[in-house]
């Protein structure tokens, strides 16, 4: 075949993944070649035969720089993500042919996604472990990121439970280093956690990073479960795509998903993968939450901070919808924001703005929750501060957010 027959503008995909590319330069040639490297051709024109051209993967609709291809399902191997990473989102970022090249968006018919488990819990299962019904959940990252020993990680993450927090993060680099070894974190964190829940009367839960070899992250969720744990984390993009197929294969508590290292292929607009498709790709395998962006925090992210959203939350037949988390530079006064540009199925996470809070982690905690309170009630945030301290302090840390000052 050569790089013509991958093209059939007008033909309709029967039973195919669905590939959106924007392609730089915006040539049926260039496209073709993307169409064949990541299907069944090469450069040249090898013999074929004719069960080669039928699953053959071809351009069907081309707006602008955007082509959409469609992979016939025979491509694929199922339940296999690295296979089919290797296909659409391998070779082809590579070759010359192209310029710039970006996998924008991915869409899988239901003989295919249906060979995944999908969310076990999803933003149902979630609200109703931890009993929280409308409100979005509130979540801190114990910081300093690394370097607190095991009782002072503890003792923070109590301290941001009794404070207001439902839920408590390890970070993304934190695993069983010398200063902080995971299992003695692990039992020390989960024991504070079931004080704060005596002693408040609320579902509170720890989310453990078992980031690892593969091998070591199962024995490393096996641990949380059986001390209790209702929660793990995993970082999804450095681990990858076979780590986290297998660890939900293994785990039966609910996947908190961190997405460090993303930017190194979604932050460019023009080229890479975006992080829509990273979403769909992990709630297809089966995690319950996955950091999205903030559009107003630390991290750079607009418009695909929203489709990442989507892509957790809209209808998906069969398929659990998934907590998207705001995370990253955000402080109790972005609360109402976040709100109301997501919704409340979000989870806020903050840990710099909970941990700096001018009276400490406690009372960070309780201005996060009294900020969510406002938002859900839609009181302005200085009227809300009037009768509650820790909120009033940590507007006067921060300011308002550029919501509440227009
Ligand atoms: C945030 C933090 C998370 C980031 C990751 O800490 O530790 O790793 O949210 O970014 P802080 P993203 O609240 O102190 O900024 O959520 O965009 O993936
Ligand atoms: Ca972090």
């Amino acid at each position: 075949m050569q790089y013509d027959d991958y093209v059939s503008l007008g033909k309709v995909p029967v039973n195919s993944v669905v590939c959106t590319f924007r392609i730089d330069p915006p040539t049926t040639n260039a496209a073709a070649a993307v169409a064949a490297e990541s299907s069944t051709g090469t450069w040249s024109d090898v013999p074929d035969t004719n069960y080669v051209k039928k699953i053959s993967a071809f351009i069907f609709e081309r707006r602008g720089q955007m082509f959409k291809i469609a992979y016939p399902i025979t491509l694929f191997e199922k339940n296999n993500i690295p296979q089919l990473m290797s296909s659409v989102a391998g070779n082809v970022f590579d070759m010359k042919n192209v310029k710039n090249l970006r996998l924008e968006d991915i869409e899988f018919p239901r003989s295919y996604y249906t060979a995944f488990k999908g969310p076990a819990y999803g933003i149902k299962g979630i609200r109703k472990i931890m009993k929280i019904r409308k409100r979005p959940l509130i979540g801190t990252i114990i910081k300093p990121k690394l370097g607190l020993n095991t009782e002072q990680h503890a003792e923070r993450a109590y301290q941001a439970w009794i404070g207001g927090c439902d839920i408590v993060k390890d970070d993304e680099n934190l695993s069983n280093q010398k200063f902080n070894k995971f299992q003695k974190r692990v039992f020390n964190t989960l024991m504070m956690c079931q004080r704060a829940e005596n002693e408040t009367g609320f579902k509170k839960a720890y989310m453990p990073n078992i980031t690892a070899e593969t091998n070591e992250m199962i024995k490393r969720a096996k641990f949380v479960e059986d001390h209790g744990g209702k929660y793990i984390m995993i970082d999804v993009v450095t681990t990858g795509w076979a780590g986290l197929q297998t660890v939900r294969d293994h785990v039966k508590i609910p996947i908190h998903a961190h997405r460090a290292g993303h930017g190194a292929f979604t932050r460019m607009e023009n080229h890479g993968i975006a992080m829509r498709v990273i979403a769909k790709i992990c709630r297809m395998i089966g995690i319950d939450q996955l950091h999205t962006g903030t559009v107003i925090g630390k991290m750079q992210g607009g418009k695909g901070v929203f489709d990442s959203v989507h892509a957790l939350q809209d209808r998906w037949r069969g398929i659990k919808s998934c907590f998207a988390v705001c995370s990253g530079g955000l402080c109790p006064t972005h609360a109402p924001e976040l709100i109301k540009m997501f919704g409340r199925n979000i989870i806020i996470q903050a840990g710099g703005g909970i941990h700096s809070h001018p009276k400490g982690t406690i009372h960070g905690a309780e201005a996060m929750m009294q900020a969510v309170e406002a938002g859900m009630k839609k009181i302005s945030l200085t009227e809300y501060a009037e009768n509650h301290t820790s909120l009033r302090l940590a507007l006067e840390k921060w300011g308002l957010s550029k919501m509440e000052r227009e």
